[in-house]
């Protein structure tokens, strides 16, 4: 579908945040802008008008994107992080600052911790606008500088191109690798020239794991069985140091990270535990009424828009700009606490 120069034609029962913001006064004093990179508003648009049921439905070509298009961009990031335009950004990747002793040490809930940070390349247009030369230059420079990482960070990278089917469900299914084909992704132009350009880095043990070229050029992962949160958040602060001393990073002083989803803006963090809550599940009022009150999000167990499996649910912090990193793992651990403590009362 191509978006013409007119007001689109967007579902009554649309509930996304582009729903709710795109007026036909701001999609007019948009219609005719571009950024240095070519993008326009019906590419910012294009994946929540294809898929109306988006719980945010616009993406970002590049850096630019965000204030070219801010008349749409800057009501969305504040009513999904709470971040007004003139908040300030700050980060903090110290673990040294972080309180987390492991909230379940005999495993009773917690299965496993993964913390993840979206990381884009400075100077180069997101995955959204980027060409096909520059993005397999990406895979390039970014497993040439993992392949050299040392002791616990070192492992390998593996292209999805000439990965056997079996090997990638497996990756899949274990929670290790993206998946492919996703729509949201699609209609906004990410999954251009698949496979070429992406892959995953994994060291042995597959707890430091890097996905290349997917929703952003990088996700780092940290990631183990259990609830020692604070040992997954250090690992993770430890790569991306060592990363960074090989790339740099699109960063902005006002909204942190660059990253093609606003909902990623700022610490790109995305901190999680999978738990199994099967009764606080079977009561979903009084389970989201604990989620919101300590910023949190439930998604199901194979990732986001999946369902959970067995009262095992994904949950990770929501506000990712506007608060720190330690902020975001904090949120998730005082979150999970609050949720364990009402479990073992029912
Ligand atoms: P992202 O976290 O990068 O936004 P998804 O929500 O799609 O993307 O999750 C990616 C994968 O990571 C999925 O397979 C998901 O089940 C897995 N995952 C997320 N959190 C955890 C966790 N705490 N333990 C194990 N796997 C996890
Ligand atoms: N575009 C999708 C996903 C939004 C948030 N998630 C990610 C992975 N960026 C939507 O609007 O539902």
């Amino acid at each position: 579908m191509s978006l013409d120069n007119r007001f689109p034609m967007l579902a009554e029962d649309c509930n996304s945040l582009l729903c709710k913001y795109l007026t036909p006064e701001v999609f007019d004093a948009l219609k005719d802008r571009k950024t240095n990179n070519g993008f326009s508003i019906q590419d910012v648009i294009k994946s929540g008008v294809e898929n109306i049921d988006s719980g945010i439905g616009v993406y970002a070509g590049d850096e630019l994107s965000y204030h070219t298009f801010s008349e749409l961009f800057d009501p969305i990031i504040k009513d999904y992080h709470g971040f007004g335009v003139d908040d300030i950004h700050q980060s903090n990747l110290n673990p040294d600052d972080l309180n987390a002793p492991n909230p379940d040490p005999d495993n009773h809930y917690i299965i496993s911790t993964r913390i993840r940070v979206g990381r884009n390349i400075d100077g180069l247009p997101l995955g959204t606008a980027i060409s096909k030369k520059d993005r397999n230059l990406i895979e390039k420079k970014v497993s040439i500088a993992l392949n050299a990482l040392t002791g616990e960070l070192s492992g390998t990278y593996y292209p999805l191109s000439g990965m056997s089917e079996i090997v990638r469900e497996q990756l899949i299914s274990d929670h290790f690798l993206f998946k492919a084909g996703d729509r949201f992704l699609e209609s906004a132009g990410l999954n251009r020239n698949w496979p070429e350009g992406r892959g995953i880095y994994h060291n042995d043990n597959k707890t430091f794991l890097v996905w290349i070229n997917e929703e952003d050029q990088l996700r780092i992962i940290s990631m183990q069985m259990g609830g020692d949160i604070k040992a997954v958040f250090t690992r993770l602060t430890t790569a991306i140091k060592e990363i960074e001393k090989k790339v740099t990073f699109s960063y902005n002083d006002h909204i942190g990270y660059i990253t093609s989803c606003p909902t990623n803006l700022g610490t790109a963090m995305r901190a999680s535990v999978h738990i199994k809550l099967p009764k606080l599940g079977a009561d979903m009022e009084r389970f989201k009424t604990i989620t919101d009150k300590y910023y949190l999000q439930i998604r199901g167990i194979h990732g986001e828009h999946s369902d959970s499996e067995g009262g095992i649910y994904d949950i990770s912090n929501k506000r990712r700009l506007g608060v720190t990193e330690v902020q975001c793992v904090q949120d998730m651990f005082d979150g999970v606490v609050a949720l364990i403590t009402v479990e073992k009362g029912l």
